[in-house]
């Protein structure tokens, strides 16, 4: 069976969770990373020498890097669906997989680990509104490609809305002023109606 190294309230442990769950795929998962420690033993950094999660161990076959893992699993089980047959609707789903986690979580991250991750006495409140802002500004970036697509990479849910419907939480689940956005908004309300997506992606952040 696939097995799973990583806590269940990881943003990439999540990607990879919702993954599987939404193409019914059995797996187990080891709890690991935060307070579980584990990451920095021997035998884990056997398996991944970053010391990160998520990590997988498929028959065997070690990977980590969770956009590479779920596209990796994707391909192998969900070819047509998550995994689009479509060399052009593939590349935009890639591209958006990316784009998750060099640029949105990159602008993200500071106002996610200041406000879910650090004492309240702890937090620099001028940082916080930066990355506010800067996320707010980003997040245009998808707004206007959402205004002509139903998901990210065209007409059907694929591997790109994974990466970034797991971002996207991050900034819904949070106490913050957001502008409005029509078109995210009607994306995540369509994310939030996937049973998967609720059970994996939305319990509160932590
Ligand atoms: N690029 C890596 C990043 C992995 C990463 O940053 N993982 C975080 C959790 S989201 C981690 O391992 N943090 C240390 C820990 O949990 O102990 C990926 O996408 O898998």
């Amino acid at each position: 069976m696939l097995v799973i190294w990583g806590r269940s309230n990881s943003i990439n442990v999540q990607k990879v969770l919702w993954c599987c769950e939404e193409m019914s795929l059995p797996y187990e998962r080891i709890d690991a990373g935060g307070a579980f420690g584990v990451v920095s033993t021997p035998q884990y950094r056997k398996l991944n020498p970053n010391g990160m999660i998520p990590t997988i161990v498929d028959d065997g076959f070690v990977l980590w890097e969770s956009n590479a893992i779920v596209r990796y699993l994707a391909e192998k089980h969900a070819s047509g669906t998550l995994w689009p047959e479509d060399r052009k609707v593939r590349a935009e789903a890639d591209k958006w997989m990316d784009w998750q986690q060099t640029t949105f979580w990159a602008a993200l991250r500071p106002l996610f680990m200041g406000l879910i991750r650090t004492p309240a006495e702890k937090r620099d409140p001028k940082a916080l509104e930066e990355a506010r802002l800067a996320t707010a500004q980003t997040l245009t970036i998808v707004d206007a490609h959402l205004e002509s697509h139903t998901w990210l990479a065209g007409d059907s849910f694929t591997m790109g809305d994974i990466a970034m419907g797991c971002a996207i939480w991050r900034w819904f689940g949070l106490a913050i002023e957001r502008p409005e956005m029509a078109n995210v908004a009607r994306w995540f309300d369509a994310l939030a109606r996937r049973p998967t997506y609720k059970r994996i992606v939305m319990p509160p952040l932590v």
